[in-house]
């Protein structure tokens, strides 16, 4: 393509993407997040640089997912993914936020500079496939990627109303066809497929009870998984509730961040004391579990026990297989509960990895282990395994004595049932409820592993969160000056106190995390920094060693 057809990209950006904001925009956590008015252009620009990874990765396929995930929904965002189902690799971001915020006077020229910069081979195909979750703004959006990528003649294929991870699976699938069938359905056939494999290894046992109750965040997992339900002949007996009908709103007061950051249980969901209840987020690529007692108490099960669970039964097919010189390892944020974290090192014994927020920072740490458990407490994680890994059990399977055998075959079918891509809601809960048919646990077998330490998660909202900065995986800051002194001196009055504070890259606030020896504490030990953030951002100037 020569680079005076870049014109079109411009012709394009004036006549129906035009930027209409000064404000600046930046590929955060899971690209970019703000209001969905505020993004249409963003996201043309974003179809323009989905084709030029794509070129630069050899006319491979790049992804591209229109959601806010867990956000409202008057939200909405877009972000890319990289050949292998990853996210985009860092060094691209900060591109992708040049590209965003140029002007459209500017846009011809920058496009032009960027292909330069990254060497990207204009006559090579490109590929994008588009995905986009339930929001009403989603269409629009998703017509804008369409026409970034028609303006530097990309191919664009579009995946309608798809979870998050389905489009992440796909994009792994095109680029490798070893991982399975690049469709929606592919995705059904293989965990669905593998689901049932496992079931007619296990037999149901012990308090283990087929039935499942489903918070659907009134988003797209839901949907989905009503088609799945469909197909399970009875193996799994899924109840599903908030599927955006009855005028439920998207992750509003439900969904799995709701239910974990308030903890309180999702409106819209029929409670029985002691029945197991999963709950998704807007995009189905997050889910924590829960159940209300006799008391009608939430009990919640999230991401730590997820991972702790999932991490647990590996260890115990690799004892099966006489394959424990392969490394286990598991990722966690500074968000894990105290607690998971000495119960997994001290009693599971697996080492612990602590990164920063972002599914991309836990999946790339994860890759250093044979077997990667990554999960973060909101509920966002998945495994990862080596080739190593796959070749040895597949072998074990082949040439094991028959109890080696049993556990290699179990073991190669949780490997199938994963997404290995991404944290992936659909594919966790079917992964959770094998490990606890297995077990012939319910929820409260599952509960006693360990006991949380009391937590409480707040949200303030300041005028710049900017100035925030953290190290040491985001559990120390180091701006605003002094604030880290304080939150020591507040922490330090408290039984097992333990607290942080970090910007947000999803949502325009700043998180407060504590926990303490208990939840009246846990509770005061929140509020205290949540004051005393307000009150610094309030007097920055006083703080200030200028
Ligand atoms: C996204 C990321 C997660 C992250 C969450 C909150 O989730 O994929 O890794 O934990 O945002 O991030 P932050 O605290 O920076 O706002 P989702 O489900 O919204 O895509």
């Amino acid at each position: 393509m020569p680079p005076s057809s870049l014109r079109v990209v411009y012709a394009f950006a004036r006549e129906m993407h035009p930027k209409t904001t000064d404000i600046f925009i930046q590929y955060g956590t899971a690209g970019f997040r703000t209001k969905a008015s505020l993004l249409e252009h963003v996201v043309y620009r974003m179809g323009l640089l989905a084709v030029l990874r794509s070129r630069c990765k050899n006319g491979r396929t790049i992804g591209m997912m229109i959601t806010a995930s867990h956000n409202l929904e008057p939200d909405n965002g877009v972000k890319l993914i990289d050949p292998d189902g990853e996210m985009l690799e860092e060094s691209w971001e900060g591109i992708a936020t040049r590209l965003a915020n140029v002007s459209d006077n500017d846009l011809e020229s920058t496009t032009a500079q960027i292909i330069k910069e990254v060497n990207a081979d204009m006559a090579l195909k490109a590929s994008v496939y588009i995905g986009m979750d339930t929001r009403y703004t989603s269409p629009r959006l998703a017509a804008a990627a369409v026409h970034g990528v028609m303006a530097l003649k990309g191919t664009a294929k579009e995946f309608g109303i798809v979870t998050t991870p389905i489009l992440h699976f796909c994009v792994k699938c095109r680029n490798d066809n070893t991982y399975g069938t690049p469709t929606e359905e592919g995705y059904y056939e293989k965990i669905v497929g593998a689901f049932k494999s496992i079931r007619q290894k296990l037999p149901v046992c012990g308090n283990y009870n087929t039935t499942l109750y489903v918070d659907g965040a009134n988003g797209v997992g839901g949907k989905k998984l009503n088609i799945i339900k469909k197909t399970l002949d009875g193996e799994l007996d899924l109840v599903l509730f908030n599927l955006g009908g009855n005028g439920g709103k998207l992750n509003l007061n439900c969904g799995a961040d709701f239910v974990k950051v308030s903890q309180k249980p999702p409106v819209g969901v029929e409670h029985v004391p002691y029945q197991r209840v999963a709950s998704l987020d807007g995009d189905g690529d997050r889910i924590v579990y829960y159940f209300v007692d006799d008391s009608n108490n939430m009990q919640l099960l999230d991401g730590d026990r997820i991972a702790t669970l999932f991490a647990s039964y590996i260890t115990e097919l690799l004892k099966g297989c006489d394959a424990t010189h392969l490394r286990l390892g598991l990722v966690q944020t500074a968000y894990a509960n105290g607690a998971s974290t000495k119960y997994i090192t001290e009693n599971l014994k697996i080492p612990v990895t602590c990164v920063k927020t972002g599914v991309k920072h836990l999946h790339h740490a994860a890759l250093s282990y044979d077997i990667g458990v990554y999960f973060e407490a909101n509920g966002h994680g998945t495994v990862v395994y080596s080739d190593v890994t796959k070749s040895t059990i597949a072998k074990v399977a082949q040439e094991g004595d028959t109890e080696q055998r049993k556990a290699a075959q179990l073991l190669l079918s949780f490997i199938d049932l994963t997404n290995e891509t991404v944290g992936d809601a659909i594919s966790d809960l079917f992964l959770v409820e094998t490990v606890l048919c297995a077990r012939g646990h319910d929820v409260r077998q599952w509960m006693e592993t360990y006991n949380d330490l009391p937590c409480r998660q707040l949200k303030v909202t300041v005028e710049d969160r900017n100035v925030f900065k953290t190290t040491d995986a985001e559990r120390k800051c180091t701006s605003p000056e002094l604030l880290q002194e304080r939150i020591d001196a507040l922490v330090s009055s408290y039984t097992c106190g333990r607290a942080f504070v970090r910007p947000s890259g999803t949502e325009d606030v700043v998180r407060v995390y504590a926990e303490a020896d208990a939840q009246e504490s846990a509770v005061k030990l929140a509020e205290e920094h949540k004051g005393k953030l307000l009150w610094k951002m309030l007097n920055i100037r006083l703080f200030s060693k200028n």
